[in-house]
């Protein structure tokens, strides 16, 4: 079909829209994609059969609840971050901590304490590499936020997430830490692995077609909230992560990438008191 085919006929489903219902917003983002699916499908040459194959992707994805990851896998989330940072450089607002992409695997209410928390369930501390993170939330002129809100989540040494993964506790290596009155938060964990996307499921069946693979980096999750700011979504990644700079969902960004202090002297950990259990 040719260009002015398609717009009559795209015309004629637009008039069927009444003027006085619906949204203005839903009828304009509607059209527009409309029009793009169909001259995609033209100028492809898309067949039936796979226009089918799509729509039944598309069930079993929404059935899978794999959407979220979808978008991450596709550049959709972080395409939205760099629209706001975008939006914030006109606006003049610069410096700080990048944001970084949300993801899918946010659970809210993580248990809150007063400035450090201890965030493992302690199941893989043996295996594992126990791991300290402090830091500082300032404002935009570099003073610091007492009683700002710092939640963090992370993956364990499966790549897994508690609440999606039910063999995990609840909200295990999910926290809420309230900074204290120098703006300062700490927590106690244990290293994460990196996360695949899971086997057999829709995005891996996606990325799989376009020859991609599904893995991110090492990386530990935060929101960063404070009465009258904007609240951060962000990310900090390991340096020496093979994905390091290969993450599917494209979220690794200078600045995310902190100083790591390794400590492997048994006398040093028991000195600092380190092979405890926090309370
Ligand atoms: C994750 O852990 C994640 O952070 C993202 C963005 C996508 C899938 C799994
Ligand atoms: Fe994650």
């Amino acid at each position: 079909m040719t260009r002015p085919q398609i717009d009559g006929l795209l015309q004629k489903i637009e008039s069927t829209e009444k003027i006085e219902a619906g949204s203005e917003r839903a009828k304009a983002i509607v059209n527009r994609i409309l029009r793009d699916l169909f001259y995609t499908i033209e100028d492809l040459d898309i067949q039936p059969d796979e226009v089918w194959t799509a729509v039944n992707y598309l069930t079993q994805a929404g059935q899978n609840e794999e959407y979220g990851l979808i978008a991450a896998g596709l550049g959709i989330e972080h395409f939205l971050d760099l629209r706001m940072d975008e939006e914030e450089e006109k606006a003049g607002m610069t410096g700080g901590t990048p944001r970084t992409i949300e993801g899918p695997l946010y659970v809210a209410g993580a248990p809150k304490s007063k400035g450090f928390a201890r965030i493992d369930d302690g199941t893989e501390v043996e295996q594992g590499e126990i791991f300290f993170m402090q830091g500082k939330v300032l404002d935009a002129d570099n003073n610091p936020i007492p009683n700002a809100i710092v939640e963090v989540w992370h993956a364990n040494l499966k790549g897994n997430y508690s609440y999606f993964d039910q063999s995990q506790s609840d909200f295990n290596l999910r926290g809420t830490i309230e900074t204290d009155e120098n703006g300062n938060y700490q927590f106690r964990s244990i290293l994460p692995s990196g996360y695949g996307v899971p086997p057999g499921g829709s995005t891996e069946v996606l990325l799989n077609a376009v020859g991609r693979h599904g893995n991110r980096p090492s990386h530990v999750h935060f929101f960063v909230s404070a009465p009258g700011c904007r609240k951060l979504t962000t990310q900090i990644n390991f340096d020496g992560d093979p994905y390091l700079w290969d993450d599917f969902a494209f979220a690794t960004r200078e600045g995310l990438i902190p100083d790591l202090t390794v400590i492997t002297d048994v006398e040093k950990i028991k000195e600092k008191g380190l092979d405890k259990p926090f309370s």
